[in-house]
């Protein structure tokens, strides 16, 4: 275990991960200095608890003397790898560590961390319910929302903690090591932050890194970027597969989901898939490579099944919200890349308003032509990102530049008909006009609710 006792440590960024991390270092007899970009008046709710604890508070931006004069740097995973503060700590050699790596050092028990462009938190959730229906103390955390560093204190060397690791934490973990990791898929998403396709990549093959031959490695058959990762683990792999047979981990076998626990070995039925009650073929993925998952933790198939067909989706994932005039309303507020607005759209066969738009992340948008031409009736742009959308869309689909998201609600509420599908699923970040994607879905299920109770 690190010894934290009088070493001087800066913590970067103080959201989430940032303030556990700071409160924990002190507690452990650190002394912590945290370092934010926003200024004291935004932080104004932070700071004073900082303070009385005698933690020490920069704000409105990262002096480089505050970073010179550390034993530790624990950066937040917003925070990009090549800040001109963190390239110049890394030529002194200082060592630089994200709160995931922080904390898994403490963290007592088994870890089963997931990671993948999209799926991650409805499968981190149902492998969590199933793991704690099974009947072990179970945690659940990462960046689902709980940072790592608050799951510590309860832990165990029985508890499993369910953890989902994004290629942000992954980018500063140096001895994480899970017992069993879950690559979901990889298809393109944050290069904004990680410029290739290819960077991105081996940020998500940093979840294996530190396993050995005791540890399992769960992969999506299907894909090349996650087929490639196979190579790269010295973890025994298994495999799931929606769409045939694999050598040995969880696949579909006509109406049923199947557990083969080894090459050659007899499948073992565990649930048919019409128990699954999460819509589209991108969640019965999810729900594979959770079975997977948990058979290789030991649960029985039964248990594993009732804990999935009682299982309710995730919020702001293809979230059902209200039928109004016989008009579906769906919340998909974290369909924050093309990918996951595609499988969104997979999930419709046609009659969709989709609202798309927010932060733009690198991304090319002319990739969902197809399912848009084939889906979609209308498209209402928002946010930055709005002008290049329609760019990479012209000509494939009427398009109204709604700017705001009320607006693209009032009006795809005006144009659709008994039977269509109003979707947000938007491909882009939330932070040109939300806090979050949470806060996002939250403000359009809010919209939704008041059509409901007023005349539209
Ligand atoms: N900041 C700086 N300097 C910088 C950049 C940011 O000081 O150069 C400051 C900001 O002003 C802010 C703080 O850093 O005060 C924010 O830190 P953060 O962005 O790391 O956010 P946290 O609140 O700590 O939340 C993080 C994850 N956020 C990100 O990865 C962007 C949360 O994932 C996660 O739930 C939480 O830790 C707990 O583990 C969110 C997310 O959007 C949901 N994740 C991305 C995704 O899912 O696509 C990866």
């Amino acid at each position: 275990m690190m010894e934290l006792k009088n070493k001087r440590v800066l913590v970067v960024g103080l959201g989430k991960s940032g303030k556990s991390a700071a409160l924990f270092l002190h507690e452990r007899g650190a002394k912590v200095t945290v370092s934010d970009s926003r200024s004291a008046e935004a932080l104004a709710g932070e700071i004073p608890a900082l303070l009385d604890a005698g933690i020490m508070v920069e704000t409105g931006g990262h002096g480089l003397l505050t970073f010179r004069r550390q034993d530790l740097i624990v950066v937040s995973p917003g925070v990009p790898y090549d800040t001109p503060e963190l390239k110049q700590v890394r030529a002194f050699g200082l060592p630089i560590i994200g709160e995931l790596e922080l904390a898994s050092r403490f963290l007592q028990g088994q870890v089963v961390a997931i990671t993948g462009s999209n799926g991650k938190t409805t499968t981190t959730s149902l492998l969590g319910k199933i793991f704690a229906d099974a009947g072990g103390p179970t945690l659940v955390g990462g960046n689902i929302g709980t940072p790592v560093i608050d799951l510590i204190a309860q832990s165990t060397p029985l508890t499993t903690s369910v953890i989902e690791v994004s290629s942000f934490q992954l980018e500063t973990v140096v001895e994480f090591r899970p017992h069993i990791a879950v690559v979901l898929n990889i298809t393109p998403d944050h290069l904004d932050r990680h410029r290739t396709f290819e960077n991105y990549a081996a940020m998500k093959a940093r979840i294996t890194a530190q396993q050995t031959p005791e540890d399992f490695f769960v992969l999506n058959a299907e894909g090349k970027p996650t087929q490639m990762l196979a190579a790269h683990t010295k973890a025994q792999v298994f495999w799931f597969s929606g769409r045939r047979q694999i050598k040995q981990g969880a696949f579909v076998h006509g109406e049923s989901i199947v557990f083969l626990p080894r090459e050659g070995a007899k499948p073992e039925p565990v649930m048919p898939l019409a128990d699954i009650p999460l819509k589209g073929a991108h969640n019965v993925e999810n729900v594979l490579a959770a079975v997977c998952a948990a058979k290789l933790g030991g649960v029985s198939a039964e248990s594993i099944r009732s804990s999935v067909a009682k299982f309710k989706a995730v919020e702001h994932r293809l979230e059902f919200v209200a039928k109004i005039r016989d008009i579906l309303f769906f919340n998909d507020s974290k369909a924050t890349n093309v990918d996951a607005t595609k499988k969104a759209l997979e999930a419709f066969p046609g009659g969709v308003h989709l609202i798309l738009g927010g932060k733009d992340k690198n991304s090319d948008y002319t990739e969902l032509a197809d399912l848009i031409r084939a889906r979609v009736k209308v498209v209402y742009t928002i946010g930055s990102a709005a002008e290049k959308i329609e760019r990479h869309l012209a000509g494939v689909v009427k398009i109204v530049s709604a700017g705001m998201l009320d607006v693209a609600v009032r009006q795809a509420t005006q144009l659709a008909v008994a039977g269509d599908v109003v979707l947000l699923a938007p491909a882009c970040a939330s932070f040109d006009q939300f806090t979050s994607y949470e806060h996002r879905g939250r403000v359009f299920k809010g919209l939704v609710k008041g059509l409901a109770s007023g005349p539209i």
